[in-house]
């Protein structure tokens, strides 16, 4: 028996895509803090709290450690997210001040380009990457845009968001890269725009004027704060709903033109999150809202890019209380789901299958290189910096064993996707003809 099932334990390991469990399991972080966001890099998992602090786990949620150092006391960080090059970013708000764009090297420093203001701006509320790998940052009521071109380190302003008066996009909750690089926005209560400008000026996807004056003429996804869009294989949308107000639920775009809401997700579900993975499986997450009794799941899946919906909530609570969620997908293919209520809970297993990251390239870039050596040096002799911070070998110091590992790898290169693998070669070859 042992045997069949150490042979069955390989034959799974081997064939990729096989995802052993479905089932959620809790984290060690206290149920009493309230989870804003949640984002991932290389090495390890980052949470932002209500109560003003930012936690990292090194190690899948079993530890935490406090890194936020350099915060200012009283603020707290709405919106994480993880740039290009891994580093974190974030925007601190307290209940009268925002405090522009931050990001994480050692510390947390103030990023130059988004000024300070005076609440209720709201600071930032979305993050997105553009399609040059960019990080774009929506601000205020009106969705000002800024974009960096050094991963959050300073940021130049590319919109003033509208100052009223219709058509507005008015608030934008949201932000997402579309199968065509263009940028789109979710907006509190016009539905989706659109930007073929890299950010600095959208259109209503929609039309034009204000849904929610002339109902009548616009059939689709506003009324409700949008915070979820996404794509089907054929590049349909779909959009997630804040409950009331117009539509809500999840809504669908069919292929001439009109939207309908979903049949397979409550029409009230308060959809607030929405993950990708590299699969191409969408998940979101559902709040439990005032007045909305929580008769859905909290997490659904849909392989079919948004057209059905499943639950996906083995082993989560059901919740007690109105709480806001959030998700976010590691690197290594575990799912994060935090709350207000409840605590942090993540997969039993990666949702999808992760090819193993070169041992030494601490940077991702699929390269051992002097750059990653860089990286380990400015770690060394350092706790609890993760794989992305040099602690190759995983005993949570970065010392002379990562720098064995490192050098026996320097020079190699990742194995990339076969998909990649052929790109490459294509612009290998073009670069062979120009220059013959
Ligand atoms: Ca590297
Ligand atoms: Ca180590």
């Amino acid at each position: 028996m042992k045997v069949f099932l150490t042979v069955a334990m390989v034959v799974c390991l081997c064939c990729g895509n096989v995802v052993a469990d479905n089932s959620w399991v809790q984290t060690s972080i206290s149920a009493s803090e309230n989870i804003r966001d949640i984002t991932s890099n290389a090495s390890g998992v980052y949470l932002s709290t209500l109560s003003g602090k930012v936690l990292f786990s090194p190690d899948k949620g079993s530890t935490w450690m406090d890194e936020s150092a350099g915060l200012i006391a009283g603020t707290y960080i709405n919106k994480l997210f993880t740039t290009s090059d891994g580093t974190v970013v974030g925007g601190p708000v307290s209940s009268t001040t925002v405090y522009g764009g931050w990001y994480l090297d050692g510390t947390w420093k103030p990023a130059t380009g988004i000024p300070n203001a005076s609440a209720p701006e709201l600071g930032i509320v979305a993050f997105v990457k553009d399609s040059s790998g960019n990080l774009l940052a929506s601000t205020t009521w009106h969705g000002d845009m800024y974009r960096s071109t050094d991963n959050g380190r300073s940021y130049t302003k590319i919109r003033t968001g509208d100052a009223g008066g219709n058509p507005t996009t008015g608030y934008i909750y949201s932000l997402f890269l579309g199968p065509d690089h263009n940028i789109y926005a979710g907006t509190e209560t016009n539905g989706i725009f659109v930007s073929q400008d890299g950010g600095a000026s959208f259109t209503g996807i929609l039309g034009t004027g204000d849904p929610n004056a002339n109902p009548a003429q616009y059939v689709g996804p506003y009324g409700g704060n949008i915070h979820v869009i996404g794509w089907s294989q054929s590049g349909l949308m779909f959009a997630g709903l804040k409950h009331g107000g117009g539509n809500g639920g999840i809504m669908n775009q069919l292929s001439d033109g009109t939207w309908v809401s979903n049949a397979s997700m409550a029409v009230n579900a308060d959809t607030r999150s929405i993950v990708e993975t590299p699969d191409g499986a969408y998940y979101t997450c559902i709040r439990k809202a005032a007045g909305y009794p929580q008769t859905y799941a909290q997490v659904m899946k849909s392989i079919d890019g948004g057209v059905t919906w499943t639950d996906f909530n083995a082993g989560l609570p059901v919740p007690t209380a109105t709480s806001s969620v959030c998700l976010n997908v590691d690197p290594a293919g575990y799912l994060y789901y935090g709350t207000a209520n409840e605590g942090v809970w993540r997969t039993a297993a990666p949702v999808y299958s992760v090819s193993p990251p070169l041992a030494g390239d601490a940077n991702g870039d699929h390269i051992v290189d002097f750059k990653d050596y860089i990286v380990l040096e400015g770690n060394f002799g350092k706790t609890g910096k993760g794989f992305a911070g040099g602690d190759f070998n995983n005993d949570g110091v970065v010392d002379f064993k990562d720098y064995i590992v490192l050098e026996g790898n320097f020079g190699k290169t990742g194995v990339p996707e076969p998909a990649t693998l052929g790109l490459l070669a294509l612009s290998g070859m073009g670069l062979l003809r120009r220059r013959s």
